[in-house]
């Protein structure tokens, strides 16, 4: 029993990637790090986005460059939305708060989505990158429609 409770654990272990614990002394400076955290994210995913639609031309090393800084990147926001952090400034919609098992899938999403798309750059595709990068698109604006004021 203790075997299968281990082994099932690994399994989980493998297949959510790790929420890296930070610290902040404010819950404004948790907001500062979320923000950062996504701007950067998104100038990188911008990149992406832009090759994945023929804006840029593709560019296979600045896929692997720009995918590997979304890999190490797209965690890290969530450990800065706790709830000492509602009542500050943010664009955040309080439904972040008051709805946290849909807010959870809606980041589940995006997890699963950039997890696919590390994997498929991988396979050096240019048409299966492209649409992986589309997905992981559309899981990024799934959860701001819902969850992110304009
Ligand atoms: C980006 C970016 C986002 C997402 C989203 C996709 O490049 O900064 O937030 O893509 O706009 O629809």
């Amino acid at each position: 029993m203790r075997h299968v409770t281990l082994v099932l654990a690994a399994a989980c272990a493998a297949a959510v990637p790790l929420l890296a614990s930070a610290q902040f002394s404010r819950p404004d400076d948790a907001v500062r790090y979320r923000q950062g955290a996504l701007n950067v994210m998104g100038a990188h995913f911008s990149r992406l986005g832009a090759m994945a639609q023929g804006k840029l031309p593709w560019d296979a090393k600045a896929v692997t460059e720009n995918v590997a800084i979304v890999e190490t990147l797209h965690t890290l926001p969530f450990a800065a939305f706790g709830p000492e952090t509602s009542k500050s400034t943010s664009k955040a919609k309080p439904e972040v708060w008051t709805d946290t098992a849909k807010f959870e899938k809606a980041r589940d999403n995006m997890f699963a989505a950039v997890s696919n798309l590390v994997q498929v750059s991988k396979g050096g595709d240019e048409a299966a990158t492209k649409k992986a990068i589309g997905e992981t698109g559309a899981s990024c604006k799934a959860c701001h429609d819902d969850f992110r004021n304009r």
